[in-house]
C-alpha cells in the first residue's frame, strides 16, 4: 500500500514487476535491498508481481518478498499502490507494456534490449518522452552502468585519463549454449528476444562503450552467424539453464556477432558478443586506448580495474591494478570495508537506488529510453550491415 496522501509527501513508492525469471529475480534483489543500504528519499514497496503461469507466479511473489501477485499485467496498472512498473519480461512484450504503463502514469524501468525492433523502440521513445512532459518517468536498464569500476571508469575517461580515446575493444564473451543439447529457450528465438547475442550481450557493450567515452557510434560494418541450427524444446527452465525433451526446434537468431564502428569523436570501435566462447562465463572486456592513456577491465575480476598512464616515464610504464572498493569510489562507500568486493546482484541494487533517487527528485533517469532507442539502432545497423556482406551501414 502506498503511503502517499494527496496533497502530502509520499513515504513509500509502489512498484509493480512484470516477469519473475532470472532478471526478476535480479531486480527483485534491488527493489528489496536499495533503501537498506543507500539513503533514498522514498522507500520502495514491492506492491505486487505479475506473471503468466498462476503458481509460479504466486512462489515467485512469496520467495522474492512481493505482496501480491497477479497474471495480468493490465491490472497492474489501475492499481493505487503501483508508481512504478519494472518490466523484467522478454522483449517482444517490452513495447506493450511499457507504452501502456506509461499513458496510464506509471514510472517505467525496462529491461535492456529496450525492444526487439526500431520501430517499437521509436514508439516507446515517443511515448516516453510525451510522459515526461507530464513528470512521468522511464528508463531503460542497462545496468552494468552501475558496476562501481565501470562508474569510476566513466569518471576517469571524463578527467582526461586516457586523453583522446582512439580505440574501444569491447567483448562480451559467454559459453552457455555451447552444447548443442542446451534446450531452445526463448532467448534464441527471434519472435521473443528480437535477436541473440547481437541483442542480449551485444546490447551492453554497445551501451557502455558510449557511455564510458561519451561518443556515439554513426556507422558499423558486422557480421553475425549461427553454429547451431536446431535444438530439444525447452521444457523447463530457471535463470540461464533449462532442461529439454526429444522434440527439436530451429534456432532463429545469431549466436555470435562480430562489428566495428566509428565513432562520432574519431574512435575506431570494435566488439563481440558471443555465447560460444568456451570456458568464459561473463567475461564482459571492455579496453580504451587513448592519446595519454589507456583503461581494462573485465566484469569476471569485476571490482578491479587496470589503469595505464602514458603520460608518466617510461621506465614506471605498465598497468597499475585499482580495487574500486574505496569509499570515495562509486556506490562502495555504503557496502563493505575496502577490498571485501561486490557482485554481478549489487549493479541491480544500485540501479534501483538511482531510479528511486530520480523519481523521487522528478529528474529524468538515465540511460533514457532515447539512449535505449540509439542502441537498438546500432544493433539493426549490424543486422543490415551482416546482410548486405559486412559492408559500412549508417547508424
Ligand atoms: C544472458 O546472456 C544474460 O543473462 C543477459 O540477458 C544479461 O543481460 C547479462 O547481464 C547476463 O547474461
Amino acid at each position: 500500500m502506498s503511503a502517499h496522501q494527496p496533497g502530502g509527501p509520499r513515504s513509500e513508492l509502489g512498484v509493480a514487476m512484470i516477469g519473475y525469471a532470472f532478471m526478476g529475480a535480479a531486480h527483485s534483489q534491488g527493489w528489496r535491498t536499495a533503501h537498506r543500504f543507500f539513503d533514498l528519499p522514498v522507500r520502495p514497496a514491492m506492491s505486487v508481481i505479475c506473471g503468466r503461469t498462476e503458481s509460479a507466479t504466486k512462489a515467485a511473489a512469496d520467495k522474492m518478498g512481493w505482496a501480491d501477485w497477479t497474471t495480468d499485467w493490465r491490472q497492474v496498472l489501475n492499481r493505487d499502490d503501483v508508481q512504478v512498473v519494472d518490466i523484467c519480461t522478454p522483449g517482444d512484450t517490452h513495447a506493450d507494456i511499457a507504452i501502456a504503463a506509461l499513458e496510464a502514469g506509471k514510472h517505467v524501468l525496462c529491461e535492456k534490449p529496450l525492444a526487439n525492433t526500431v520501430a517499437e523502440a521509436e514508439q516507446m521513445t515517443a511515448t516516453a518522452q510525451a510522459a515526461q512532459a507530464r513528470g512521468v518517468l522511464s528508463s531503460v536498464g542497462f545496468n552494468y552502468r552501475r558496476t562501481p569500476a565501470l562508474a569510476y571508469m566513466r569518471r576517469l575517461v571524463e578527467e582526461g585519463a586516457v586523453g583522446a580515446v582512439r580505440h574501444i575493444r569491447a567483448h562480451y564473451l559467454q559459453d552457455w549454449i555451447v552444447d548443442p543439447e542446451f534446450p531452445l529457450v526463448w532467448r534464441l528465438q527471434k519472435d521473443k528476444a528480437g535477436s541473440g547475442a547481437l541483442g542480449d550481450i551485444g546490447a551492453h557493450i554497445v551501451d557502455l562503450s558510449q557511455f564510458l567515452t561519451g561518443q556515439r557510434l554513426t556507422k558499423v560494418s558486422g557480421h553475425h552467424t549461427r553454429f547451431v541450427e536446431r535444438r530439444p524444446v525447452a521444457q523447463a527452465t530457471s535463470g540461464l539453464s533449462a532442461s529439454g525433451g526429444v522434440e527439436t526446434g530451429e534456432v532463429t537468431v545469431d549466436d555470435a556477432a562480430v562489428f566495428f564502428g566509428r565513432t562520432d569523436g574519431g574512435a575506431l570501435a570494435t566488439y563481440e558478443a558471443t555465447r560460444f566462447a568456451t570456458g568464459r562465463k561473463n567475461a564482459m572486456r571492455i579496453e580504451l586506448n587513448g592519446s595519454a592513456g589507456s583503461i581494462a577491465f573485465d566484469f569476471e575480476s569485476m571490482n578491479e580495474l587496470h589503469v595505464h598512464d602514458g603520460t608518466a616515464p617510461s621506465r614506471d610504464a605498465g598497468f597499475r591494478r585499482i580495487l574500486v572498493t574505496e569509499p570515495d569510489h562509486p556506490y562502495t562507500g555504503v557496502w563493505w570495508p575496502p577490498g571485501h568486493g561486490l557482485g554481478y546482484e549489487h549493479t541491480f541494487v544500485h540501479e534501483i537506488a538511482d531510479f528511486v533517487r530520480d523519481v523521487a527528485a522528478g529528474t529524468p533517469p538515465a540511460p533514457s529510453f532515447a539512449d535505449g532507442l540509439q542502441v537498438q539502432r546500432v544493433l539493426d545497423a549490424v543486422e543490415r550491415s551482416s546482410a548486405a556482406g559486412a559492408g559500412w551501414t549508417a547508424v
